[in-house]
C-alpha cells in the first residue's frame, strides 16, 4: 500500500454485515439483539444487511412460506428504519458468491470445530430426522457471508458468538496460509438483550421457531396479544420488580423493557416500587405494543407494494455482487485457481 491508499483506507467507513433466517415469524428477541441494533449504526458505517434463505433451508421449509417469509423479513428491515438507499439490502440466493466462497472456506474448516457448535447440536436434537450436511457446515456458510464483504462488525445476538469466533478463526487461517486476503471481524453484542429469553421458559431462548405461541413475542403480532403474552408471561412466587439471581422471568420482561424505553434498571425499580407484578407485566405489555405500532404499520404498506420490495431485492444484489466478486476472484487467485480475463 502506498501513502495515499493507506490514507483512504483509514478514512474508509467501516463495513457491517449481518442477516436474519426467514424461518419463521420475526420475534422481538431478532428486534433487540439485532435488528433495532443494525438501524443504530446506518449511519457510521457501511451496511450490508442480508435476508439469510440458504441458512433457513438447513431446517426444511415450506417454500410458499420461504418465500413470503423472504419478502416480509425484508419488509421488516425497512419498517424498522433501514434505509435502503443508504444500507444494502439483499438475499442471499441472489448472490451466488456465498455458495462459492463456502466452498472454498469448507475445506479450511475443521470437523471437530464443527462438531463443537452448540447450534449444531440443538438443531440436530430438534430436527432429529434431517440431521443433514447442510446444517452441519451451516457456521461455513455464515464465515463466508461475513468475509465476502470483508467486514469489520457483525450486530448479533449472544447465540452467535460461537459462529463468530469460527469465522474469525477461519479467516485467520487463510490469511496465515496465503498472506492478508480477509478482515478479521468483530462481534458487536448488546450489553443489554443480548439473550431475550422465551416468555413460557425463561431458561430458555425466546425463538421464532419455538413451537409455543405464548412462548415468543413476534414483532408483527397484533396489539391485543402482545399485551396478552406478557400478562402470560412466566414469573417467579415473589412480589417485588427487581433485578436479581433467580429471578429470570423478570429479569427477562426488566431487560425487554429497559429496551423499549431506554431506562435502566435501577428507574425500573423505583417507577414499580409498591406495585405488583400484574402491574409490571402490563406495562411492559403496553410499552411494547406501543413501541411496535409504527413498525407494523409501515411493514403493512410495504407487503403492498411487491414491485417495490423487488426493486430493492435486485438493487442489493447487484451492489453486493460487486463487491462478493472482488473478494472471490482474490481467494481464487490465492488458491491457485485458474482465471480467464
Ligand atoms: P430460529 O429459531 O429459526 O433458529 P432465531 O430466532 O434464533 O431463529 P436467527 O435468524 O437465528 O433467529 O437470528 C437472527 C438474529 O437475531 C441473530 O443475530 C441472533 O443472534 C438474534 N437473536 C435471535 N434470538 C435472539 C434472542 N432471543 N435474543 C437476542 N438476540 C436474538
Ligand atoms: N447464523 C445467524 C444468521 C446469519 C448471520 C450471518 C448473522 C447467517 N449469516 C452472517 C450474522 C452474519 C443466525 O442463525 N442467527
Amino acid at each position: 500500500m502506498d501513502s495515499v491508499e493507506k490514507k483512504e483506507s483509514a478514512e474508509r467507513k467501516k463495513t457491517i454485515f449481518s442477516g436474519v433466517q426467514p424461518s419463521g415469524n420475526l420475534t422481538i428477541g431478532n428486534y433487540i439483539g439485532a435488528i433495532r441494533n443494525w438501524t443504530l449504526l446506518q449511519n457510521e458505517y457501511n451496511c450490508i444487511y442480508c435476508v439469510v434463505d440458504m441458512h433457513a433451508i438447513t431446517v426444511r421449509q415450506i417454500p410458499a412460506e420461504l418465500r413470503r417469509r423472504t419478502y416480509e423479513t425484508l419488509a421488516i428491515y425497512i419498517a424498522a428504519g433501514l434505509d435502503p438507499e443508504k444500507n444494502i439490502l439483499f438475499v442471499q440466493s441472489h448472490v451466488p458468491a456465498h455458495a462459492v466462497l463456502s466452498w472454498d472456506l469448507g475445506c479450511f474448516t475443521m470437523f471437530g470445530e464443527l462438531s463443537r457448535m452448540t447450534q449444531f447440536k440443538d438443531k440436530s436434537q430438534k430436527n432429529a430426522d434431517n440431521i443433514n450436511a447442510g446444517l452441519f457446515t451451516y457456521p461455513v456458510l455464515m464465515a463466508a457471508d461475513i468475509l465476502l464483504y470483508q467486514a469489520d462488525l457483525v450486530p448479533v445476538g449472544l447465540d452467535q458468538k460461537q459462529h463468530l469466533e469460527l469465522a474469525r478463526d477461519i479467516a485467520v487461517r487463510f490469511n496465515n496460509t496465503f498472506g492478508d486476503t480477509f478482515t478479521v471481524p468483530d462481534g458487536y453484542i448488546p450489553k443489554t438483550g443480548m439473550k431475550i429469553m422465551s416468555l413460557a421458559d425463561p431458561s430458555k431462548k425466546m425463538s421464532k421457531s419455538d413451537s409455543n405461541p405464548n412462548a415468543s413475542v413476534g414483532i408483527l403480532d397484533g396489539y391485543d396479544d402482545i399485551i396478552r403474552k406478557f400478562r402470560r408471561a412466566v414469573t417467579d412466587s415473589d412480589t417485588v420488580v427487581r433485578y436479581a439471581d433467580g429471578k429470570d422471568g423478570i429479569n427477562n420482561l426488566m431487560t425487554i423493557y429497559s429496551c423499549f424505553t431506554g431506562k435502566s434498571f435501577e428507574e425500573i425499580e423505583k417507577e414499580f416500587d409498591g406495585k405488583g407484578y400484574g402491574d409490571f407485566k402490563s406495562a411492559v405489555g403496553e410499552t411494547v405494543a406501543d413501541s411496535l405500532k409504527p413498525l407494523r404499520e409501515k411493514f403493512t404498506a410495504l407487503m403492498k407494494d411487491k414491485a417495490y420490495l423487488e426493486d430493492i431485492m435486485r438493487m442489493g444484489a447487484e451492489n453486493a455482487s460487486r463487491i462478493a466478486a472482488r473478494t472471490v476472484s482474490k481467494v481464487h487467485r490465492k488458491l491457485g485457481f485458474a482465471q480467464l480475463k
